[in-house]
Parts: C-alpha cells; structure tokens; sequence
C-alpha cells in the first residue's frame, strides 16, 4: 500500500527535531533521520561519529490496496506498509516521536527491536489519536531489525500492517553497493477469499488459525511487480534488507535464478555465502547480497511456493544489459524425445493386442487404456482442466463425430478448438496406440459421463490412418 504524498507535518517536525534539547545528549550533533518509503532505503550514513537522530514517524489508519480491486483498512508508519525505513549507526541517540494522526480511531505505540528497554519502547510510545509522544534509546547492537505497533489486541494491529525495518548500521558501515531494496513480507486476513473483491474487513478467526489469505511483499498484491518492479544492471551488486512482519508466517526468502552471495543471517553480524533460500522469522529480518551477471527478470519469492503463485507473496527484479552465455545460454535446442522402449511405444510393439468381442468388453478394456493414457490430462471423471484439457464428459466436440477423437489421439491435436462453447488452444501428444486401443478408448469415454454412447471398431479406426 503506498499513498504518495509530501507530508504537511513533515517541516513542522523537522523544526521540532533540530531545536529540541536533550541534556544528556548535548555534546552530539544533532540530525533529522531521513526515512524512506519502500522500495526505497535512505543513503549509508557517512559520518565517522556517533550522533542524535531524531525521528519522527505518525500513525495512520486509511483505505489502501491489497490486491487489484480488493480494498483494505490500512494502520499504517508513515502511510505506507512496511512504514517507513528508518537508518541510524551504532552508538547514536534516537530521540523517537510518534505522532498518532488525529483521524485516528485507536491508540498506537511501538515496538523496534533494536532498542534495548522494556517492551522495545512500546510502553514509552503509547499514543492516543492526536497526540505525540516522545522516548530515547541509544542503538547499542549493530543490525537489522523490525519495528512494529504492541498496542491489544498486537496481532491485530500487525495484521493490519504496523510494521517496517530500522537499520543500526556497525560503526564501520557497510561495504558499499550499487543498489539497495527494502521488501518486507506479511500475511493478511480477510472476510472474503483470495481475490474477492470490494473493501474487506479483517478476519480475526482466520488470523488467529493462521490461515492467511494474502501473502504479500510490501502491502500489496503485485507492489512490486512489472513497471513496479525493483531494478539494477548487469554487473551490480543488489543488496536487499528484508523483513517479515508477520503476524504468523515465517518465509523462505528466495530469488529465483540467483544466489544469495551473502546473507547476514536474521539480520545480524553472521555472514553466511551461497545461500539459495533464507529463512526470515515473524519478526525478524536477514540481509541478502548478490551481484546480477545476467539480463532477465528476477522473480523473488516466499518459496513455501503456493503463498507465491497463489496468495501474493511475489516481487521482481529486473536486470538491464548485455547477455553472457557462458553463465546462461538460454534454450539452445528443443527435439522431440521419444526414449526407445518407453511403455507408449512398447505398447505398439509387442502384438498383444486385446480382441474385445461385445460392446461391454470394449468399455471394460477402454477404461483401462483410458487410465493409462488419457486420465493424466482429461481427469479420471473426464471434466479436464479448466484453460488446459477440454471435458471428454458431454463433450459436444467428441459427440458431434467421434471419429475426431480418433484421429486426435492417432496423429495428435493442436490449434484452437471450442468444447461445450469453451475455447482450448493447447497440444495433445499423439499417442502409439493400436487400432482396438483406440477403438476402445473411444467407445468408453462415449458410454460414460453422460456421453451419447454408441461403439467404435478396430475397422473404423484403421480406416482413419490412411
Ligand atoms: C498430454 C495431455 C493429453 C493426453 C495424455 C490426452 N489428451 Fe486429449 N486433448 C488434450 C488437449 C490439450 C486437447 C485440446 C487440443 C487443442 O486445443 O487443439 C485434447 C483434445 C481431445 C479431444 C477433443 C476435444 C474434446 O474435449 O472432446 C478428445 C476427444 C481427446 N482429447 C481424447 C483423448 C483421449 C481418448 C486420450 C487418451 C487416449 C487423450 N485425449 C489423451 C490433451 C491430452
Ligand atoms: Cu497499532
């Protein structure tokens, strides 16, 4: 959820900041921290000293997208889920005020792990619509770490999406690269089903048997996605600072067609290479590293792979610049495999061909040479696969002449087709069967699921080669 906007308050407390006092911290420099929206993360901090960094940050609930079409109730850091990235150095004093909008209908506070004291600041912050409150804490441990609202019911507060990152760079810094990202995962739940669209509330039942609807990548179904997607050249080094609010689901970050050249693991000074998947815990985070060698678009994914293809848990990245084939050719060849002695072929080899004498035993054997070739594709009740395998049950295509089922399975079919007012423009392999295999077949799909019946010999089918 992203609603671009330059914030009125946002002058008003960068006076406040730069003329606030703060005794204990009079001899350091003082400095307003730039936070970012994501995908966006604020620049390395270059100065060699601690200092006081005073951030401000204001809650907000409003209507934002989940998905195309699907709206939601937003609570929000700084309009935006993931809130807003706040990066400091180890060893600097963050005077923290958390203004909680007046539009507000309940109270906000929060939680950043990076801070040592009770509750993570939780109960120091608490706010009321309307009011701001203020606390200090001194960023004492290098690292990435998560920040989230602690206000009851605090399950519910972070399902709505009150969570974001804070980075406490080393007093060192970190290396420099040439792209940095800010993604953060949570699981959303709502009323209606994955998709179902309109403004959905949120469904406490379902957040509470972890059974997500929406699994996303910063907010939103498709946020960072096509012409949103994140990008960088061939060439450059990609760092990703990457978070999980939660509420429930743990992720198995993964970048498909990349490897992780370092990962800061759960977001702290261990450094592990050549990762292919990282774990990112509820509430927690890792740092991943990889240098592009090769154009193309990436696509990041929470690897438990259904969240990814089917409830939103998918961004990309897209790399510009000159291939290298020696690191990816690309499809260099595409034959036909027809293994020799494969149980298709052997089928038509060997002479045992199954004479069935009645109609009966040709819809007896038929079903087996159905299970065997056909069921794969067309489903053991014929009803096939919606936009992939037409229904052989009732089929008008196969009614109106069964002799073009017959010649689909002797030379194949390919090219549009319309079953039962349903277009299909797919690829049926011809199959190496016999003439009373398929006379069979035929016969058994015709007497079955409310086909018009009727018989098929080896004759007709052996006519139909020629
Ligand atoms: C690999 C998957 C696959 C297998 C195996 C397969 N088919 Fe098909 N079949 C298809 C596809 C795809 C089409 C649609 C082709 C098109 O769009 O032109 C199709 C179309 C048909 C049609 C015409 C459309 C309709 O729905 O009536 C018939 C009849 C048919 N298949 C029968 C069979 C029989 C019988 C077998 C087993 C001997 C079989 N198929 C095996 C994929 C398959
Ligand atoms: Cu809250």
């Amino acid at each position: 959820m992203k609603i671009p906007q330059i914030k009125s308050t946002f002058w008003l407390s960068l006076l406040v900041g730069l003329f606030s006092v703060n005794a204990q911290a009079a001899n350091l420099t003082t400095e307003q921290a730039i936070l970012t929206a994501p995908p966006m993360v604020p620049p390395p901090i270059s100065r060699n000293h601690s200092a006081k960094v005073v951030v401000n940050l204001e809650t907000r609930e409003q209507v934002g997208s989940l998905a195309d079409g699907v709206d939601y109730v937003f609570w929000s850091f700084g309009e935006t889920v993931p809130g807003s990235f706040i990066r400091v150095r180890s060893g600097d004093e963050i005077e923290f005020h958390l203004s909680n909008h007046p539009s507000s209908k309940m109270p906000h506070n929060i939680d950043l792990h990076a801070v040592t004291g009770p509750g993570g600041g939780a109960v120091s912050s608490f706010t009321a619509p309307g009011h701001t409150s203020t606390f200090s804490f001194k960023a004492l441990n290098p690292g990435l770490y998560i920040y989230h609202c602690a206000t009851a019911p605090v399950g519910m507060h972070i399902a709505n999406g009150m969570y974001g990152l804070i980075l406490v760079e080393p007093e060192e810094g970190l290396k420099a690269v040439d792209r940095e990202y800010y993604v953060v995962q949570g699981d959303f739940y709502t009323k209606g089903e994955y998709g179902e669209a309109g403004l959905q509330p949120f469904d406490m039942a379902k957040a509470i048997d972890e059974d997500a609807d929406y699994v996303v990548f910063n907010g939103s179904v498709g946020s960072t996605t096509n012409e949103h997607s994140l990008t960088a050249k061939v060439g450059e080094t990609v760092r990703l600072y990457v978070g999980n609010g939660g509420p429930n689901l743990v992720s198995s970050f993964h970048v498909i067609g990349e490897i992780f050249d370092t990962v800061y693991v759960e977001g702290g000074a261990l450094q592990n290479h050549n990762v292919q998947t990282t774990l990112i815990p509820a509430g927690g985070a890792a740092i991943v590293e990889f240098k592009v060698d090769v154009p193309g678009t990436f696509i990041i994914v929470d690897h438990s792979i259904f969240r990814a293809f089917n409830k939103g848990a998918l961004a990309m990245l897209k790399v510009e610049g000159a291939e290298d084939k020696s690191i990816f050719s690309g499809k260099q060849a595409d034959r036909v495999y027809l293994p020799e002695g494969s149980a298709i072929q052997s089928l038509n080899q060997t002479n045992t061909v199954v004479t069935a004498k009645t109609k009966k035993e040709q819809i007896r054997f038929g079903q087996r040479v159905y299970e065997a070739n056909c069921m794969a594709c067309h489903q053991a009740n014929g009803e096939g696969i919606p936009s992939a395998f037409p229904p052989l049950a009732k089929s008008d295509y196969l009614n109106a002449n069964p002799l073009l089922g017959v010649d689909a399975i002797i030379k194949g079919l390919t090219g549009p087709i319309k079953v039962n007012n349903t277009s299909y423009n797919g690829v049926m392999p011809a199959m190496a069967l016999n003439d009373q295999d398929i006379a069979n077949v035929i016969t058994f799909v015709l007497n079955n699921w409310d086909n018009k019946g009727g018989q098929i010999s080896a004759e007709q089918v052996a006519n139909r080669r020629h």
